[in-house]
């Protein structure tokens, strides 16, 4: 039975004409749109604008936090609704799990805004947060960065990290906050509109769900202290959307470790605008920016004018889309030979037998 939730309607989960279009594309009256809020094994929840519902999902059907569906009735009386259609993302968030860019997941969907949290720690580098930035440009939504447990250091402590942050945000705003006092928290209040979608990215002990239990008025998450080694811990088990009472939708992710940055050329390209521009002023047009000659960019970093590590990190960034690419051909290959070989040896017991 579908429990009653305080989900004011559709629009307020973020449906719009372009959904509803794609619902119509569909053509059957039969299906109704629905928001995944919580993807289990074989399970998940979705909004459907007065309800939370439990929708099972068939076998090869992948589904991610923030996609839209059409759901439909089970096949027989009685059954649970099942998920009809995905309707085509607008965006996605996608993350390696392997490491090697091989595997990967859809952290979550149709994102308007991503928060990157940074808890002042010091275990989130700048290349780190360079990362993050190409990961959400790659996606489609819009970055914001958000500083978090303000109240956590010293103010110069803080200062210096905002600026540390800024050499490398180019446009993108820097908010500063604590959970704690609430400093800040006015800030952030512009970016909670209603039908707007925010995900939280960060490393495991940021404070995301922290921040997502006070915006939302009730404690909707777990929240776990960090250990006393600054590791952190996953305490995030279930992305889940939450629907805030003022407006506006927030995904929680789980802690992030292993971030590789895949197929993201464009988003590369966006987090390092400046670089893209100085290397305009290389020599050759084919300058690989390793040391030759009349490279603009070795020129910036000799200079002062550019820091050598952010000139690395882009090189760096900039090779792995392609060698993440080149994983996950060969592991495509490597599944199809495996699965040729197999069909091969039934084959070969079927001829046996007859
Ligand atoms: N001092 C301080 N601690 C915070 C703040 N926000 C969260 N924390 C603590 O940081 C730890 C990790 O928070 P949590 O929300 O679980 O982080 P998450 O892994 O990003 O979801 C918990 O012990 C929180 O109590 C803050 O604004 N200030
Ligand atoms: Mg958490
Ligand atoms: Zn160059």
């Amino acid at each position: 039975m579908p429990t009653i939730s305080a989900a004011p309607g559709l629009p307020a989960l973020g449906w719009d004409e372009g959904w509803a279009a794609a619902l119509l594309e569909l053509s059957d009256p039969m299906l109704w749109p629905a928001r995944v809020s919580r993807v289990d094994r074989g399970m998940c929840t979705v909004m459907n604008g007065t309800a939370e519902v439990r929708v099972s999902v068939e076998r090869g059907v992948e589904l991610a936090v923030g996609d839209w569906v059409a759901v439909g009735a089970g096949p027989a009386a009685g059954d649970q609704p099942r998920i009809g259609a995905v309707l085509p993302r607008r965006c996605v968030f996608r993350r390696a799990t392997d490491g090697r860019g091989a595997v990967q997941q859809i952290v979550a969907s149709n994102i308007d805004i991503v928060l990157l949290c940074d808890a002042l720690d010091g275990r989130l580098s700048l290349r780190h947060l360079e990362r993050f930035l190409a990961l959400a440009w790659q996606s489609g939504a819009t970055p914001v960065i958000l500083i978090t447990k303000s109240d956590a250091a010293p103010p110069d402590v803080v200062a210096q990290a905002v600026e540390a942050v800024r050499s490398v945000a180019e446009e993108v705003p820097v908010l500063i906050v604590s959970s704690t006092t609430g400093d800040g928290m006015q800030d952030l209040a512009p970016y909670l509109v209603s039908g707007r979608t925010i995900a939280l990215l960060g490393l495991s002990g940021a404070g995301k769900s922290t921040l997502v239990n006070l915006l939302a008025g009730t404690e909707v998450l777990a929240t776990g202290a960090v250990r006393s080694d600054g590791s952190g811990r996953h305490t995030t088990t279930h992305r889940e959307l939450v629907l805030l009472p003022g407006g506006g939708l927030l995904i929680d992710t789980p802690g992030m470790r292993a971030l590789s940055v895949i197929n993201a050329s464009a988003g590369v390209e966006q987090t390092f605008q400046d670089l893209e521009v100085l290397a305009l002023g290389c020599k050759y047009t084919s300058c690989t920016h390793a040391g030759e000659q009349g490279c603009a960019l070795t020129a910036a970093v000799s200079e002062g004018r550019l820091a050598s590590g952010r000139l690395d990190s882009w090189l760096r960034l900039r090779a792995e889309p392609a060698s993440a690419d080149h994983q996950l051909a060969l592991a495509r290959r490597g599944v199809e030979e495996r699965k040729r070989r197999k069909a091969s040896k039934i084959a070969d017991r079927r001829a046996a037998r007859t």
